[in-house]
């Protein structure tokens, strides 16, 4: 990816755990590397399809002396997530806060802290079959859609399907979105917990019928297996009625586990359709 770099802005701010820092302030010196695609505009000579660095150093200098925190890890985290949502352009962003003249009973050089944030893709799938159906679909769509942390890049049609899971229940309606998100996995398992509870979820039987279902099934390349959530999703390879929207908006998307893409895995379960494998 392209760079657009900032070196050693220098901002006089109030960031500090000490009072003495609150009240007297001192100069940070802020680098940023932003992560984006300069082609078009290099190509044009046209500043209109860049980042101005111009107005991202005033941006920076401005937010960091009008908002004061204790920590310049908490600087750093809040001023990246400022850029990634004020210019619309930058995918990433690597940022140090170095603060030279901190008050340190030893000498050194500086210290600073250092971080790096972005958009990260992210699949969801979607299950409703209770109520109006299609309605708790697109009110999840549309949660996400109002959500700043959030950008839907695709949503699937919505699929009728019969359902899994031994529970006699209604047909399902299924779906899946495409989104770039600021959210952790963590955050956006809780931002979609968040939005079935709006649409009056229940949690009763483990694989009863449903409101609204949101399960996040890849995000970015990521393993994980917690307590708490598991990605990719840990049966999505088994689910045609997860892989069959999924194939529609993300064909030759790859999990990173199996390393086969959306397709390949779709076909597969269509041709063993009986051997469906279950997994606590
Ligand atoms: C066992 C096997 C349990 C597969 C579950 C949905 C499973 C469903 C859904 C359809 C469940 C989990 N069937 N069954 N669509 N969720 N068609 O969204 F999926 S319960
Ligand atoms: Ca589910
Ligand atoms: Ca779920």
């Amino acid at each position: 990816m392209d760079q657009i770099i900032v070196e050693d802005l220098q901002v006089y701010a109030y960031h500090g755990v000490y009072p003495q820092e609150n009240e007297e302030g001192q100069n940070f010196y802020v680098s940023v590397v932003l992560d984006t695609d300069t082609r078009a505009a290099g190509m044009a000579d046209d500043l209109g399809l860049s980042t101005n660095y111009g107005v991202v150093c005033r941006f920076l200098h401005t937010f960091l002396t009008e908002h004061t925190y204790k920590l310049i890890e908490t600087a750093a985290e809040r001023a990246a997530e400022a850029l990634l949502l004020q210019f619309p352009h930058v995918r990433q962003v690597t940022m140090e806060i170095k603060k030279p003249e901190a008050p340190i009973t030893v000498p050194f050089g500086s210290v600073s802290v250092k971080i790096v944030r972005g958009w990260r893709r992210a699949y969801v799938a979607c299950g409703s079959n209770i109520g109006d159906k299609k309605a708790h679909l697109r009110a999840a769509v549309d949660a996400l859609l109002t959500d700043k942390k959030c950008r839907v890049l695709r949503v699937s049609d919505w699929v009728e399907t019969t359902p899994y899971g031994g529970v006699e229940q209604a047909d399902y309606l299924n779906g899946a979105l495409a989104l770039e998100t600021l959210y952790t996995p963590e955050e956006l398992l809780e931002k979609l917990h968040e939005i079935e509870k709006a649409e009056a979820r229940e949690r009763k039987e483990r694989w009863g019928p449903r409101t609204l279902d949101l399960d996040i099934l890849l995000y970015e390349g990521a393993v994980m297996d917690t307590d708490q959530l598991t990605i990719p999703h840990r049966d999505m390879c088994n689910r045609d009625f997860v892989l069959k929207p999924l194939a529609q908006i993300a064909p030759y998307e790859r999990h990173p586990v199996v390393g086969k893409a959306i397709v390949e895995l779709l076909a597969e379960v269509e041709k063993n359709g009986e051997k469906h494998v279950l997994y606590n």
